[in-house]
């Protein structure tokens, strides 16, 4: 059983919450995902203005250390998310970017590094058997 943290758009929007939550009830099925809130579809754009942001740095830096992989829908572009890639390459972490190719244009700071494993996909179920390979490793 693996530890993941699971990294999707929130400020950045949240247009692909119900493929993050689709995404993480699969991971669930067998393993523990660490940020099961990025897959809360009450959890609007602005949720996060009336929350202590000081916190949620903390514990997400405190989660992504302890995580054994980091698996990042890349889709809607987010700020926060491309912090945390860096952060989990600067720990050494594994990290797997999934991202529908039809609809994004991934950053070349993503695209261009070479460290992180990318997975650009046409349709949806062609991210589980993937999921399945990288979690079995
Ligand atoms: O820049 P963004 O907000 O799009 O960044 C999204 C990423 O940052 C996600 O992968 C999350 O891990 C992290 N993140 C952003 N906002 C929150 C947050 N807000 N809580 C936890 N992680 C966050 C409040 C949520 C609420 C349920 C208390």
């Amino acid at each position: 059983m693996k530890k993941v943290y699971f990294a999707g758009s929130i400020r950045g929007g949240r247009a692909d919450a119900d493929l993050y939550k689709r995404i993480i009830k699969y991971i669930q099925q067998k393993h523990i995902v660490l940020t099961e809130h990025v897959g809360d579809l009450s959890l609007s754009k602005t949720e996060g203005l009336k929350n202590r942001d000081v916190a949620i740095y903390e514990q997400d830096t405190a989660w992504l250390r302890e995580s054994d992989v980091v698996i990042a829908e890349c889709t809607t572009p987010s700020l926060g998310v491309g912090y945390e890639l860096a952060y989990a390459e600067s720990h050494a972490k594994p990290v797997h970017i999934f991202y529908d190719k039809s609809r994004t244009n991934l950053s070349a700071m993503l695209s261009g590094n070479k460290y992180f494993h990318l997975h650009p996909y046409r349709s949806e179920d062609e991210i589980y058997p993937v999921l399945d390979t990288i979690l079995s490793i």
